[in-house]
């Protein structure tokens, strides 16, 4: 898969997708991952990226040519799948979104800006809109990089053990059961009898209880799906 992120602030984007996981997916060849400076694509002395809305009010607005022109020169390269615009006003991202991207070959995200891109953006060049949820964010760079992640993760040989996909939260509507990992007591505190087993019917069928349990009093709204 290969995704470009376009963006007026490139460095936001540097740390979380150059560390851990990511950065190793990078390195293996299982995501090409591009980020594209704004800037880059502006004539101006000032490298001017926004501009004050028409009609007034506060907050700057992403200017159209140095987007058209950075995508139209992405589009000539390759054909994207989706041309994904980080906003507040776009549809809530989950698990579910995640997965039906991770299938795509080519995407290319645009990063949102403070108040908003020219709606001329919107309508000629952006397939999708994404929110990660509802609160603002100063930009979509942050928003851009979780999409990233969640999209990333799935994509065949990043997480070393596909078993783990199948088990995350989410995955199957439902929260992710409790964990324990060595040693067994630790300030008084047991590990649950069941895990230190080793009847595995058992311990499959004490996490999916647990899961059920944890979804119910955290996550009613998931069940009810
Ligand atoms: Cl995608 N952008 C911004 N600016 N704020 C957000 C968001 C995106 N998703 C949630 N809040």
């Amino acid at each position: 898969m290969r995704i470009d992120i376009v963006t007026g602030f490139p460095g936001l984007l540097e740390s979380p997708l150059g560390e851990s996981m990511i950065a190793r997916a990078r390195t293996s060849g299982a995501v090409d991952i591009v980020v594209h400076d704004l800037r880059d694509y502006t004539r101006d002395r000032h490298r001017t990226i926004d501009d004050t809305p028409y009609g007034g009010g506060a907050g700057m607005i992403l200017k159209p040519e140095p987007v058209f022109e950075c995508v139209e020169r992405l589009q000539a390269e390759r054909t994207y799948d989706e041309i994904i615009l980080t906003t507040p006003a776009g549809k809530v991202f989950n698990q579910e979104l995640a997965n039906g991207l991770s299938l795509k070959d080519n995407l290319l995200i645009l990063c949102g800006h403070y108040k908003g891109v020219d709606e001329r953006i919107r309508q000629a060049l952006v397939t999708l809109e994404i929110s990660i949820g509802d609160y603002v964010l100063t930009g979509g760079e942050l928003a851009a990089a979780v999409i990233t992640d969640a999209v990333v993760r799935l994509l065949p040989g990043v997480v070393g053990d596909g078993e783990s996909l199948l088990t995350d939260s989410f995955q199957d509507g439902l929260l992710d059961c409790p964990y324990y990992t060595r040693p067994p007591e630790y300030r008084g505190m047991k590990v649950p009898e069941v895990l230190l087993s080793g009847d595995h019917r058992k311990i499959e069928a004490w996490r999916m209880a647990e899961a059920e349990k944890r979804t119910r009093e955290r996550r009613p709204d998931l069940l009810a799906r």
